[in-house]
């Protein structure tokens, strides 16, 4: 007779044929033995306190490696934690591997202890969710699970075993040449040598043609730039072109966000407002993207190696399937052999971009001083100023950083003025749009790059809610910078928003009715509370204390929290902006405009908009929206800053 192993040694050899060997999860008594030889092994195990901050972790890996997230959760109720990571990976198109326990097939239907049909409810955020009842699949599954996975547009797939082939007893010992089919010569394949399609010779001719025809023409590479990264044929391609990029989701940093054809910020409104033509590489055109509607008369190419990317909202003259970075590269060389000079020659929208991004500059310089100005008591750290001092302060000390975004409203702040010099050097929850899972994605970010600096910009909701694997941060030596935007809130401004009487404020069941729903209790001093689990912390009480305290978290090596005191009545840039009209309507349809005290110039645009869709009053709920105008709104977009400092000012004052 042959050698037999137990079951899950099949499956953890299996796991690093394909090269898996960083695993995010928590154990439990279906996943006991498998953690065993997944340890015997040598393999890594990273245990978390909680199942979704594993799945952030194991997402975050994926994004910042470019390869398999790997991520467990043992039977029923870690299965069940696990989802919310499952559907943000599914959302933001990262590829994540679950393994999960599940019970013995004997007890299926039996009432067994922790039942769960996990697959059912994993196929709905899955590219596929397998129980596995053969245990002579084992190997089949795993690779199909590696390649499918990784097969574009990424995404998550689970598996899950029965205890009966995990626990030792004697249908557990298994013969592995029994596995079915098990080509161990098909090895497997990194994502550089996965097959890449290419548009035709035909199709880059008539894009290059498109794009010397466009007076104004950017390019917009999303998620699909990052598998594999695109970063060096996209640099290539704007220096050969003089095309202004600009780079989303995980693509953000493949070429460094401070080249200076990269427009982004406060440039960015003018830069789409002025544009006449859009290549869209690699991009779901979803609601972060405003749906791709970016101006009247505006026209489109889209480059995408999934046709279900392909969005039929904009305008859109070539539609090609094509990997972006084997795309680019194809399109370098055809350019480079025939139409570099012309190209070169076109330079007149650079310049242009280049005075757009310096005066915006210039006036984001002039708005900073006003708020250093007028902000100077402790408590009052505005998340305009702190992301330009974060920013500012990470592209000297940390160039290479890696931001994880999660704060409601420091985020956007943040994400505006940071330029990441490293491919997904930002991540966040993306469509998902949640609350806490910073704390994991930090923690597989710095796994993903081991000493690297990592940052993640917390709520203290956020922190509140799943900051209990700030201690698996800890525990594991990761030296991640946690900073807090303390502002005692669920998102900061209600005041400003609603104005102090709406009824939520009126809920007698909140404790502080001056500030209704949106209050948590008071500042908690998170940094204090980290010390005692032998964290760096830090207390920011005023703008002049943020560097230094940034310095010494990132130079202490250990995990950080820097405690921001933020100001509760700022509010998130949307607020103040156009460009994300529906997340306005979600989130203010409920009240009667006449409540809205902080939005005058949003309050007029909807009046009068509705007016000319014939409704005297404010219609509820609202469902049609006009196109936008282009002028009017992108001017408003990178035209005055934020208002409401002033009429918090001028409302504090009375
Ligand atoms: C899991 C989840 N629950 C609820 C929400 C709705 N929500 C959006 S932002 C927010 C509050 C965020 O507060 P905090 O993390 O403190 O951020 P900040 O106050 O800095 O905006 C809530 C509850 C969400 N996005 N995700
Ligand atoms: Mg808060």
């Amino acid at each position: 007779m042959g050698s037999l192993v137990w079951g899950p040694q099949i499956m953890v050899r299996a796991l690093m044929e394909e090269g898996i060997h960083t695993n995010f999860g928590i154990t439990g008594g279906h996943m006991n033995s498998f953690d065993d030889y997944w340890c015997m092994y040598g393999n890594r195990l990273i245990h978390f306190r909680r199942e979704d901050s594993a799945g952030y972790a194991a997402e975050a890996y994926s994004k910042v490696t470019g390869k398999i997230g790997l991520c467990q959760a043992t039977v029923g109720p870690g299965a069940a934690n696990l989802l919310p990571a499952v559907n943000q990976a599914a959302l933001s198109n990262s590829p994540l591997m679950c393994i999960l326990g599940q019970v013995p097939l004997s007890d299926r239907d039996r009432f067994a202890f922790q039942p769960l049909e996990a697959d059912k409810l994993y196929k709905q955020f899955c590219k596929w969710a397998k129980f596995i009842e053969d245990p002579s699949t084992f190997c089949f599954y795993i690779r199909k699970a590696a390649r499918d996975c990784m097969a574009y547009p990424p995404a998550p797939v689970a598996i899950e075993i029965p205890l009966n082939y995990t626990e030792f007893a004697p249908q557990s010992l298994l013969d592995p040449r029994r596995q079915v089919n098990y080509n161990l010569e098909m090895r497997h394949r990194t994502l550089a040598e996965l097959p890449q399609p290419v548009p035709s010779d035909e199709e880059i001719d008539s894009m290059i043609g498109w794009l010397l025809e466009a007076k104004r023409p950017l390019i917009v590479v999303g998620h699909g730039g990052r598998w594999p990264d695109c970063g060096a044929a996209l640099k290539e391609f704007t220096e050969l072109t003089n095309v202004p990029i600009h780079q989303r989701r995980a693509c953000r940093g493949s070429v460094p966000e401070n080249h200076p054809h990269h427009v982004a910020g406060d440039a960015r409104g003018k830069a789409f407002a002025l544009a006449d033509r859009y290549m869209v590489m690699g991009l779901r055109i979803d609601v972060l993207e405003q749906y791709g509607q970016w101006g009247a008369d505006k026209r489109y190419v889209q480059v995408t190696e999934e046709p279900l990317e392909i969005w039929p909202e904009v305008t859109t003259d070539i539609e090609a399937i094509g990997n972006v970075n084997a795309t680019l590269k194809k399109l370098n060389k055809a350019i480079r052999e025939k139409y570099a000079d012309r190209f070169a020659a076109k330079t007149a929208w650079r310049d242009e971009i280049l005075e757009i991004k310096k005066k915006a500059q210039e006036k984001l310089q002039g708005r900073l001083t006003e708020i250093r100005q007028q902000y100077t008591l402790p408590g009052q750290v505005s998340p305009d100023l702190a992301s330009s001092l974060i920013a500012d302060y990470l592209h000297k000390a940390a160039p290479e950083a890696t931001v994880i975004l999660d704060s409601f409203t420091l985020s956007p702040y943040v994400s505006e003025r940071f330029e990441s010099q490293v491919t997904g050097g930002i991540l966040d929850a993306g469509i998902q749009g949640g609350v806490g899972h910073g704390v994991g994605m930090a923690i597989g970010a710095q796994v993903g790059r081991p000493g690297k600096p990592v940052i993640s910009i917390l709520g203290d909701a956020g922190i509140g809610g799943l900051g209990g694997d700030i201690e698996t941060a800890r525990r594991e030596n990761l030296p991640i910078v946690y900073v807090v935007h303390n502002n005692g809130a669920w998102i900061g401004g209600w005041n400003a928003m609603y104005g102090r009487d709406w009824h939520g404020a009126q809920n007698p069941h909140v404790r502080d009715t001056d500030r209704g729903m949106g209050t948590l209790e008071g500042r908690i001093p998170y940094a204090e509370m980290y010390k005692h689990m032998d964290c760096h912390g830090e207390t920011v009480r005023t703008h002049d204390e943020l560097v230094p305290a940034l310095e010494r978290a990132f130079n202490s090596g250990k995990t950080a929290i820097v405690d921001i005191h933020a100001d509760p009545d700022s509010y998130h840039t949307l607020w103040d902006r156009a460009t994300y009209e529906n997340l306005f309507f979600v989130m203010l349809h409920h009240l009667p405009e006449d409540l809205w005290t902080g939005m005058d110039s949003f309050k007029e645009r909807t009046r009068n908009i509705f007016k000319a869709l014939g409704y005297e009053q404010w219609p509820k709920p609202p469902r049609l929206f006009p196109p936008f105008d282009e002028k009017e709104d992108f001017e408003w977009v990178s035209g005055p800053p934020p208002k409401y400092f002033q009429k918090i000012e001028a409302k504090k004052d009375k």
